[in-house]
């Protein structure tokens, strides 16, 4: 039998950061997995270290199932960004070893393809609604048929989800960038610029838009219902998801679709959204979500009840879980969309291969495994460098949900 002889915890910041998990066997099979939590890198850095590797050298690679219930149950703390984000790097890692040991695609062992590629949405934003458009234009040149949609709000200065010179990269600053938030600006401006968005671009794309956590349910509830009219793909992240039930409120009075779950990261964090069919898409992610068992365990039990795929796919998931998630996508029977924002040009010295687009879709790669090397000598010229996510504050400075 072969066993786990060396787990690597690596650090790099090609562009921005990766925190990767490399695993190698006995029989010199090697494995990868993502464990980047995005302004919180070293404490599952720290986690894996200290806490899981230890428990990795000597067992049995083949064993994954076995693995993620007791690295989750044997650990008695359970669930949280930090655990959930340590165990999907095991749990990919393994997964990539197995796929290489069998000399099949990570596909291949969840069953085959479902479809030939995985739709995919991108990011058009703009500082001002033209400047938005334009870059809704350029989308649909490259061929994406779903586009998210975001505009800076007047008197919002830093407004979420607006690129910077081409990029869309939050977390860019040593300390909290302290961005401004006023929810009456937003719901006044917001539903004009969707409709133009509408109007722009026709019936024959998908328009999707984050919320990202902004509104109170009741203010959600108005701002589904004021947009029904623009008939979006989905309103992200209406309300923060702690409490699962605020969703009941928001479905009492829209019939607008809603994608949750970008900061979940267990089965326990959806269920009741999903089992009372309070949302239309899960957007958990690989990587946050305890890897492919995890999320696969999501994803059936979503299907059961009508809800769709939305996986989480910014640029602060690496694309290690790139690749995992579009393998997962490529399989599963209920795919709704999933997120394609691309990386800084430096990414692609470190991380070679994975899944490419073409046509508005994703495509795993036909290499054992997941199909993506990682390169030493390229990350050694990344040295780590901490960044943060912005913290919003009203205009009365008090702290708001960023
Ligand atoms: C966003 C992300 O992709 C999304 O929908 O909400 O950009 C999010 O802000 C970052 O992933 C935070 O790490
Ligand atoms: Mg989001």
């Amino acid at each position: 039998m072969a066993t786990v002889e060396r787990a690597e915890v690596l650090l790099t910041s090609p562009g921005r950061t990766f925190v990767t998990l490399r695993i190698t066997t006995s029989d010199g099979v090697v494995g990868l997995g993502d464990a980047t939590l995005n302004g919180r890198e070293l404490a599952v850095a720290t986690y894996l270290r200290d806490h899981v590797v230890p428990l990795l050298i000597g067992k049995d690679p083949a064993r994954i199932e076995d693995m993620w219930q007791y690295l989750f149950r044997g650990a008695y703390w359970r669930r949280g960004p930090v655990t959930m984000t340590a165990i999907a790097a095991v749990d990919v890692a393994l997964w990539d070893v197995k796929g290489k040991v069998a000399g099949l695609p990570l596909y291949q062992l969840l069953g085959g393809r479902s479809r030939d590629g995985v739709m995919v949405y991108t990011h058009a934003s703009g500082s001002s609604v033209e400047e938005m458009l334009e870059d809704a234009d350029r989308a649909r040149e490259l061929g994406y048929r779903a586009i998210r949609v975001q505009a800076a709000v007047p008197g919002v200065a830093g407004t979420y989800g607006v690129k910077k010179n081409g990029r869309y990269e939050p977390a860019d600053h040593a300390l909290p960038d302290e961005q401004l938030w006023s929810t009456e600006a937003y719901l006044d401006f917001a539903p004009g610029y969707l409709r133009a968005a509408r109007e722009h671009l026709g019936d024959g794309v998908h328009l999707l838009h984050d919320v990202h956590h902004r509104l109170t349910p009741i203010e959600a509830a108005r701002f589904g219902r004021e947009v029904e009219d623009v008939k979006l793909f989905w309103m992200e992240d209406p309300t923060p998801a702690d409490s699962q039930d605020a969703y009941r409120l928001i479905r009492q009075h829209t019939t607008t679709p809603i994608a949750v779950g970008e900061v979940l990261t267990s089965i326990w964090d959806v269920k009741d959204l999903i089992t009372e069919r309070l949302i239309d898409y899960v957007r958990c992610s690989v990587v946050h979500a305890g890897g492919i068992t995890h999320l696969r365990r999501i994803y059936d039990l979503a299907a059961l009840y009508d809800v769709r795929s939305g996986s989480h796919g910014a640029s602060d998931l690496s694309p290690v879980t790139q690749a995992a998630a579009t393998h997962l996508a490529t399989a599963i029977p209920n795919l709704g969309v999933q997120e394609h924002m691309g990386y800084p040009d430096l990414t692609a010295e470190v991380f070679h291969g994975g899944a490419t687009y073409a046509d508005g879709s994703l495509h795993v790669s036909e290499e054992p495994g997941l199909g993506v090397t990682y390169d030493d000598a390229a990350a050694a010229r990344f040295e780590y460098e901490p960044r943060y996510l912005p913290v919003a504050r009203r205009l009365d400075g008090s702290v708001h949900d960023w």
